[in-house]
């Protein structure tokens, strides 16, 4: 569809971003309308009140209303065998569909490919994708139906994510079962005025906008459609960058369908925190309603605050793992009413009039980002779930250190030296409990210890060992 100059002159003037054609009539033909393309796909309308709310907003916006610990449930035993067996039956039924979030770029890592092509397994190196998909081939044989996953890239990566799906042969599932989609846009805003930044003559300089942006992205790219088709109602949304997550639990389905504990709209995971200045987000009541504080955002006096056993009160690490209803998260996606949140980045820019390039040496313009767990205080009662850090969370966002590919490898060899040591396996551990030797179990294999029994495993496995099964 050809776009018209005129509108979108007007639509500018009207928010006050005319300066971004300065140089339209410089540009070649083609320039042009690839230009008026991309213009015309941003919604000036709500720039105004944009600039207005964030333009000097502090980083740090504070929550508003009392706050106070989440309310978390702890599913002992029995508990969890009613949930699962509930949860079950949603999934056999085909109501359940995975969603991996996977637009970030993963910066810190030092990875330059889409973060789900990092290699992640402790022996053989299996790419992130091709654990998830693993989960989702062997998720759909046990419940006996095929698993739909949605995949959220972002226009910096679609199509290397593409190409590697296609390269792998699509990790062997029907490929019909994955959908993949980009997630939106945002125009990235100049910090000293608002205006909106270009990256170079005929471009506007833009942003992902943020994981929360994934509501939007699931309408617009017809995944909401057709889950509504497919009779699907609950999404299992999780990070692209956390192998152990499980991406179909049955306790944790159980959960959110429960009438009792949640309005079915938006359920949480969590693990307790390992110290307070831990950098994930916390679960937190605020005004009635469940909420997530990022962890820049809570202040350092609740932070450190414990109770009287010296447990941090404010301990409920958000991990990123939510079941979402599809009627709520099609209703927030029409809505869009997630707030947003800045960033102050080094933007390269070019002067609108001149179009000379412009390097920043100083944080030069505003990123907007919407984050999914702002979503959580527009559900009803929403249920969150403690689980065990060891089993469910060991993600790769640093090079080194805390939260690393080699704290992952280490966790995984961990896990899966416990699921051996559940079934008779001796397994050598250092004085700090890590497992020693190099372990990998395939969720093909086995998607719990439980799994296990009746195997063909070692007798042991020492320092040096390495098992992949
Ligand atoms: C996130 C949470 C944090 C904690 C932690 C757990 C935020 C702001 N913080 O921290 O509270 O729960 O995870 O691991 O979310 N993504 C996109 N598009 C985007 C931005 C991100 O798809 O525009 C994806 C990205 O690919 C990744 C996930 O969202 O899978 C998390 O993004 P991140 O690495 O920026 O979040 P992080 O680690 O700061």
């Amino acid at each position: 569809m050809s776009v018209d100059y005129n509108t979108i002159k007007g639509q500018l003037e009207a928010c006050g971003q005319q300066h971004l054609l300065k140089c339209y009539d410089d540009l070649e033909s083609s320039s042009q309308s690839t230009f008026l393309d991309q213009l015309s796909r941003i919604p000036w309308d709500s720039i105004p009140s944009l600039v207005e709310q964030y333009l000097n907003a502090q980083s740090c916006s504070l929550p508003r209303g009392d706050v106070a610990p989440a309310e978390v449930t702890i599913a002992d035993p029995e508990t969890a065998a009613e949930l699962a067996s509930r949860g079950e039956e949603i999934i056999r039924a085909g109501r359940v569909a995975a969603f991996t979030v996977a637009g970030g770029q993963g910066t810190r890592l030092g990875w330059t490919g889409p973060k789900g092509t990092y290699p992640a397994t402790p022996v053989s190196g299996k790419p992130l994708f091709r654990v998830f998909a693993e989960q989702i081939e062997a998720a759909s044989r046990r419940w006996d139906t095929p698993i739909r996953w949605y995949i959220m890239t972002s226009e910096a990566n679609d199509a290397a994510t593409r190409s590697f799906f296609a390269d792998n042969n699509w990790f062997g599932l029907p490929r019909t079962q994955i959908m993949l989609f980009p997630q939106g846009m945002m125009p990235c805003l100049d910090a000293s005025d608002g205006k909106v930044l270009m990256e170079s003559p005929g471009c506007v300089a833009m942003s992902p906008d943020g994981h929360g942006g994934s509501l939007g992205a699931l309408r617009r790219s017809g995944a909401i459609e057709q889950m509504e088709m497919l009779g699907i109602d609950t999404i299992s949304y999780f990070q692209i960058d956390n192998p152990i997550a499980p991406v179909i639990d049955p306790v944790f389905i159980g959960l959110h369908a429960d009438p009792e504990r949640s309005s079915g709209e938006m359920s949480s995971k969590m693990v307790p925190k390992i110290r307070p200045d831990e950098k994930v987000g916390v679960f937190c009541t605020v005004g009635g309603h469940t909420e997530v504080i990022e962890y820049s955002d809570l202040p350092s006096s609740l932070q450190s605050e414990t109770d009287a056993e010296g447990r941090l009160r404010y301990d409920a690490g958000n991990i990123a793992v939510h079941l979402l209803s599809v009627p709520f998260a099609k209703r927030l996606s029409e809505q869009n009413e997630l707030p947003w949140h800045r960033a102050v980045k080094k933007v390269p820019c070019c002067d609108p009039t001149t179009g000379q390039e412009l390097i920043p040496e100083e944080p030069n313009g505003i990123k907007l980002e919407q984050f999914i767990f702002d979503a959580l205080p527009l559900a009803g009662r929403s249920a969150t779930l403690e689980v065990a850090r060891s089993r469910e969370f060991a993600p790769i966002k640093n090079a080194t250190g805390t939260d690393s590919p080699e704290s992952c490898r280490q966790a995984q060899c961990d896990l899966y030296g416990q699921w051996l040591e559940d079934n008779g396996v001796v397994v050598e551990r250092d004085a700090d409990g890590h497992v020693l030797a190099s372990i990998e179990i395939s969720p093909l294999t086995a998607m719990h210890s439980g799994d296990l029994a009746g195997q063909e495993l070692p007798a042991r496995l020492d320092q040096g060992d390495r098992l992949v099964l």
